[in-house]
């Protein structure tokens, strides 16, 4: 432990010695992303149990001028959560604050404190009858306070949006410790700045979120879940846009697999696809309170076939059916970790542009990174693609970065489609934002955090 005997009395005065932790195996959890590519040393970890405490321990820690970085579920991807590894910076752990304050079913709201688990939310809107849209593959352990601190994309953006389409509410400490109750459930309400906007995606380097109502939709009563095989993401696109025209906006998920993913799926997680063949495959999911649905995703299928858009595919029979085919997107993450490193490209480019940019990045990789394997796959209804590069010795990661991203500037798309910037892009976003854009945000910054002691060297270096 690094810090004044002064700042952990203060602190333990707010909180009592059990919530406070200074040492020993405990401290690991918190210390390291659970890929455990961006290590680092806290302090002490913190795990207030209220709003309150965590407005103290901000003003305590500002007053000894020591950074706090605040931590959900720790299940992010670019090191945003994580302190670095001098050993000063205080991690404040939000999963105490778990409570679910309150679901209406009629308003269509819940209201949540940042700690609470998406996957608890997701559940309790359930049983109000209602639907929480945000899915992703770490929901078991991701939180919501990091879900709108992230702006966190997952699978159903293409239907829902991302996490700011559905926050209608925030509270947050902001970094002198006061805190802002935004709290409001309105859907309308245009008076004055739209504040919240601000912290939501600013990944707690402006303020930390503590709790927010987020929106809920009707729950959908049928879903129907189909796997296909198509013979390259150009007739990917041409599948989006039958579905598109056949199913309207019931098309809740569209999800590109490269043959990789899925053979490191098998190799790793031990599941194997339904169908053998073919380089690309589409995993579509559409949800509707109307009946009919499975009968005209059948009938869009067929034409599909006909038209070779799809090549072999297969519609879940059964929920459990549909849990085993989404097991097969989900579990490409953690089959990729399990494979070695990787350089992580979380890119989005224009729609139409995704073909191109597939075969330019496999070319310029295949000049400049020689033998490097691409695992590529993504939320192709959003023109996001994990373009994930696996880095094997001999290789360099920045040099990974640069081709891809390089390439991906050249289509006018995004180095962070979904993930944030965290600490692994801060470099990059340098390089490809304008700079006129980045003093702008540098203002914001200065603006709302003056010392520079929320989460300090992440999105942006001062
Ligand atoms: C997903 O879509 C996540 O599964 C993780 O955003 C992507 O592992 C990744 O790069
Ligand atoms: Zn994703």
């Amino acid at each position: 432990m690094n810090m004044s005997t002064d700042l952990l009395e203060r602190l333990t005065g707010i909180l009592g010695p059990a919530a406070i932790i200074t040492g020993g195996p405990d401290l690991e959890p918190y210390s390291v992303d659970w890929r455990k590519i961006f290590p680092g040393k806290p302090a002490c970890v913190v795990r207030p149990s209220s709003t309150g405490q965590v407005a103290q321990i901000v003003q305590v820690c500002r007053e000894a001028g020591v950074a706090v970085v605040p931590q959900g579920g720790n299940t992010g991807l670019a090191g945003g959560a994580v302190p670095d590894a001098s050993g000063t910076q205080v991690v404040l752990s939000l999963t105490r604050m778990a409570a679910i304050r309150e679901v209406d079913p009629i308003g269509m709201t819940i209201e949540a404190e940042a700690g609470c688990i998406l996957k608890v939310a997701q559940d309790a809107a359930a049983t109000a009858g209602r639907l929480l849209p945000i899915s992703l593959a770490a929901e078991g352990s991701a939180t919501i306070g990091g879900v709108v601190a992230a702006n966190a994309g997952g699978v159903n953006v293409l239907r829902y949006g991302m996490t700011r389409n559905l926050v209608l509410g925030l509270e947050v400490v902001l970094s002198d410790g006061t805190i802002a109750n935004g709290l409001r459930r309105l859907r309308k309400d245009n008076a004055g700045y739209d504040w919240k906007q601000l912290f939501i995606g600013s990944e707690g380097t402006l303020g930390i979120v503590t709790a927010a109502v987020l929106r809920l939709l009707p729950r959908p009563k049928y879903s129907v879940t189909a796997l296909t095989s198509v013979p390259d993401p150009d007739a990917a696109l041409r599948l989006l846009e039958l579905a598109q025209d056949d199913l309207g906006d019931q098309v809740s998920a569209f999800e590109l697999i490269s043959r990789t993913s899925l053979q490191l799926v098998e190799k790793h997680a031990g599941l194997k696809p339904p169908i053998a063949e073919g380089e690309w495959f589409v995993l579509i999911e559409a949800a509707s309170s109307l009946a009919g649905l499975r009968e005209a995703a059948e009938t869009m299928l067929g034409s599909a076939f006909e038209r070779e858009i799809a090549l072999d595919g297969v519609i879940a029979e059964s929920g459990a059916q549909a849990a085993q085919l989404w097991a097969l997107r989900e579990h490409v993450t953690e089959s990729e970790a399990r494979e070695g490193k990787s350089a992580k490209h979380d890119v989005s480019v224009p729609l139409l542009a995704i073909r191109r940019f597939l075969e330019e990045a496999g070319q310029a990789l295949a000049a400049g990174a020689p033998g490097t394997r691409v695992n590529a796959f993504g939320h192709l209804g959003d023109g996001n693609i994990h373009y994930n590069v696996l880095v094997e010795a001999g290789h360099d990661a920045a040099i990974i970065n640069r081709i891809v991203h390089d390439v991906v500037a050249s289509y006018g798309g995004s180095i962070s489609a979904e993930h944030g910037i965290g600490q692994y892009r801060v470099g990059e976003l340098v390089r490809y934002r304008s700079s006129v854009e980045m003093e702008l945000v540098r203002k914001l910054k200065r603006a709302l955090d003056p010392e520079g002691l929320l989460n300090p060297g992440k999105v942006l270096s001062l």
